[in-house]
């Protein structure tokens, strides 16, 4: 994946896409500026070079094998361990991945504990202000104990944001996704967090998340529609964003129209970052990824997205469960090249 094409000012922070096999290979130089990796791939693999490396149980769909994600910052990094965290920071930027088992006390449970070691950590290494979460939990849309997975994993994490102190709702709540994984898969945490921080979008036509009523679980979710900063340049990190307008899903039986929604969703997300400021971005200035329930939707969504975006979009595919039951298509992107955040 080449990084910026048209950028005075690209930002310090970088994203590059590789197979594993090839990441391998590279010497140790290489991994000096690296903060992190997400790894996709059904099973989990060795560990790298002592690099955080978020273990994604979920399987790639465009034929790439075990792609992963390379989070760079500007300078050599510090690392370090604490419990399951794995953490990995430059001076402006970290990163930060863990993953937890929840089948001794739950998910709640765990998506709580998760989240509050995330924070301990941030807040003593001074890094307080989280920018990007992701979050992959299998069996999202399971029911266990009577409540669907991904609305125990709700309650856990706004308990672990109240706990320490932090708003649930509004400028202070990170960018986030929450998707499935493979049957069995540990619940994996990563994120980046700074020093200073970012500025919170909402999009126009949505509820915000944080707003939802009570019919989509007993506590809302806890993360912004996408996350404006600047870091040497300009960055943006758009959540995972679905066919969702005002707070209902849309368009249930229809995977080419979801796609379709999301793209308007994404393009409302670019202007409003706009107008606090940011550069001119466009879909095509995006890094991807987007996310199919069904393997078989692939080519229909491939379609309308490279009717939207160009052949040149840059996206990884991968085959993940929506965190609602109605939704078959969620797409996240990042914008890191070009202009300034005025
Ligand atoms: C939505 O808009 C779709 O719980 O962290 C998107 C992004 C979604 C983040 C999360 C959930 C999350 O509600 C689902």
């Amino acid at each position: 994946m080449q990084p910026c094409h048209s950028s005075a000012r690209p930002a310090a922070l970088t994203l590059e896409t590789a197979p594993a096999a090839e990441l391998a290979a590279r010497p140790a130089s290489w991994w000096a500026g690296v903060l992190g990796v997400a790894r996709y791939a059904a099973q989990p693999r060795v560990a790298l070079p002592d690099v955080p490396c978020a273990e994604v149980q979920v399987d790639a769909l465009d034929g790439s094998a075990e792609p992963c994600e390379v989070w760079r910052g500007a300078r050599r990094a510090d690392a370090g361990r604490v419990g399951a965290l794995h953490w990995r920071a430059d001076g402006d930027v970290l990163f930060a991945a863990q993953t937890l088992h929840d089948d001794e006390h739950g998910l709640e449970a765990a998506s709580r504990a998760a989240y509050e070691s995330l924070f301990a950590t941030l807040d003593a290494l001074g890094y307080p202000h989280l920018l990007r979460v992701w979050n992959h939990i299998g069996e999202i849309n399971a029911e266990q104990d009577g409540l669907e997975r991904y609305r125990s994993f709700n309650i856990g994490r706004q308990n672990a944001f109240l706990a320490h102190g932090r708003g649930v709702a509004g400028g202070s709540v990170p960018a986030a996704s929450a998707l499935g994984a493979q049957a069995g898969a540990a619940l994996a945490v990563y994120a980046l967090a700074l020093r200073e921080a970012p500025r919170a979008l909402e999009n126009p036509r949505q509820t915000s998340a944080y707003h939802y009523p009570a019919q989509y679980g007993p506590r809302a979710p806890t993360f912004s529609r996408a996350a404006l900063t600047d870091i040497g340049g300009p960055a943006l990190f758009i959540s995972g964003t679905a066919s969702i307008v005002g707070h209902r899903s849309l368009h249930a039986d229809d995977v080419a129209e979801q796609t379709r929604e999301v793209l308007r969703n994404i393009e409302a997300l670019l202007q409003q970052a706009r107008a606090q400021g940011a550069p001119a971005w466009q879909l095509r200035d995006l890094d991807c990824k987007v996310y199919l329930r069904h393997a078989a939707d692939l080519d229909r969504v491939r379609h309308v997205f490279r009717q939207a975006v160009g052949t040149d979009a840059r996206a990884l595919y991968l085959h993940a469960d929506i965190c609602r039951a109605d939704l078959q298509v969620e797409i996240e992107a990042a914008a890191l090249c070009g202009g300034q955040v005025s």
